[in-house]
């Protein structure tokens, strides 16, 4: 009830700045603090949610600071990718989904880079981790730390920094805080992927839920979606929505008809997994607020993205987002709490030495 009175008061709120044209900047969207930049421990920060969820947990801002000799490891993390998505833009989707799959598989521990061994499945070896890349990147990186400071910095921190750096390079600036101190998993299991990771054909309901398990709530279900501004997929992902959506024949009707009709000439052979589609066909390689703007228009691409709008409270947002200085200061205060999803203590973590493999003792 309370929470509800709240949610209201800031959509009322949101509401008055559109009609007075004001930028919203640093604001937020149902979080009533956000943290940004402050360097100091995470511990006992409120997030502003009601429900007792996570905070930033145990993590803090420049954890690594004066851990790694005279290197400075955010830099080294950053000036690697920012060399690397300069060269390949297309990489700053890869890596921010990179973290996203790790974090919603067992928490942000680096499960996700775990190579299978022996007999064992691990997470990237199941289905939807299929199209994940990044790997080599990630080892680039842990390869010139553990040069520089063996064993300190981990993989997982290592994803949450990738991420944000590969998404903030064409910005030229760091586009959320990102608080460090991750230990990283020993365990990582195909098996568990399936459940824990959204599927493109979910409803609203499922993504709820889904996030909800994750100590995330609505807010930022609708604006971590829109992380879809960059990247691509795949035809096979769609072909249901294309062509055989009830069973009979038919296209998905909350698709935008037209729209359908572009995506079936580009998948005019749904099942061939090789073909690429943009998420965001007017600037997928552009980390921008056209999301909201496709999926408001029915053409977002997935049946979680048109999801958005099944519910009142989430569509609305969805409309509000297309601001952009609205998105992106959304946008960082869920990548915080996305950041620290169950995130491990004691025992259960270490620093891996690789980040494919266990450390062995
Ligand atoms: C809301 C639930 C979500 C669903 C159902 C979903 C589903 C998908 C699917 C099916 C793809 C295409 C994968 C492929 O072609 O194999 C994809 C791509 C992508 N997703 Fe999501 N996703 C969700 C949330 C997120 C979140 C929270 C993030 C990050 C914060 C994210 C970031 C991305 C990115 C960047 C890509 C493009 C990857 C590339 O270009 O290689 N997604 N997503
Ligand atoms: C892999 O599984 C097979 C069949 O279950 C078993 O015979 C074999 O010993 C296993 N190999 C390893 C390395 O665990
Ligand atoms: C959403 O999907 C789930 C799982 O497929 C299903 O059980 C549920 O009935 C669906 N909910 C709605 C409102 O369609
Ligand atoms: C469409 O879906 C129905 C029910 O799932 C299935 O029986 C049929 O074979 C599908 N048609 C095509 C062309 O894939
Ligand atoms: C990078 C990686 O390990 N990808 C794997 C994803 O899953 C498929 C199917 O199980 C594997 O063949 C890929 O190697």
């Amino acid at each position: 009830m309370r929470k509800n009175s709240i949610s209201i008061i800031f959509v009322l709120l949101m509401v008055a700045s559109i009609l007075v044209g004001d930028c919203m900047a640093g604001g937020n969207i149902g979080h009533n603090n956000n943290d940004h930049g402050r360097g100091h421990n995470g511990h006992g920060r409120g997030n502003g949610h009601g429900h007792g969820g996570h905070n930033v947990g145990g993590l803090m801002m420049q954890y690594y600071e004066n851990k790694c000799g005279s290197v400075s490891v955010e830099k080294t993390v950053r000036e690697i990718i920012w060399s690397k998505v300069g060269a390949n833009p297309a990489l700053a989707a890869k890596l921010l989904r990179l973290h996203y799959h790790d974090c919603f598989v067992r928490g942000c521990d680096a499960s996700i880079l775990l190579d299978p061994v022996q007999n064992s499945t691990t997470e990237k070896t199941a289905g939807p981790n299929r199209s994940v890349s990044g790997y080599e990147i990630i080892d680039e990186i842990k390869t010139k730390l553990e040069g520089a400071c063996p064993g300190i910095v981990s993989c997982a921190d290592i994803l949450a920094l990738a991420a944000r750096d590969a998404v903030s390079f064409q910005f030229r600036k760091e586009m959320w805080p990102v608080y460090t101190g991750r230990k990283d998993g020993k365990v990582s299991l195909a098996s568990e992927v399936g459940a824990n990771l959204p599927s493109a054909n979910a409803n609203f309901t499922t993504l709820l839920t889904q996030f909800g398990v994750k100590g995330l709530d609505l807010n930022d279900l609708v604006t971590l979606s829109g992380a879809h501004t960059i990247g691509n997929s795949r035809c096979v992902l769609v072909a249901r929505r294309l062509y055989n959506f009830t069973g009979v024949g038919d296209v998905d009707p909350s698709l935008d008809a037209a729209y359908a009709q572009q995506l079936r000439k580009i998948c005019p052979n749904p099942q061939n997994p090789a073909t690429i589609l943009e998420m965001d066909p007017k600037s997928s390689l552009s980390f921008d607020s056209n999301y909201y703007r496709s999926v408001n228009q029915h053409k977002g691409l997935f049946v979680s993205d048109a999801a958005l709008l099944t519910n009142q409270r989430s569509a609305f947002l969805s409309k509000v987002m297309e601001k952009p200085e609205v998105f992106f200061a959304q946008f960082a205060t869920s990548m915080v709490r996305m950041g620290a999803i169950e995130l491990l203590t004691g025992s259960q973590g270490e620093v891996r030495k690789n980040c494919r493999v266990v450390n062995s003792n």
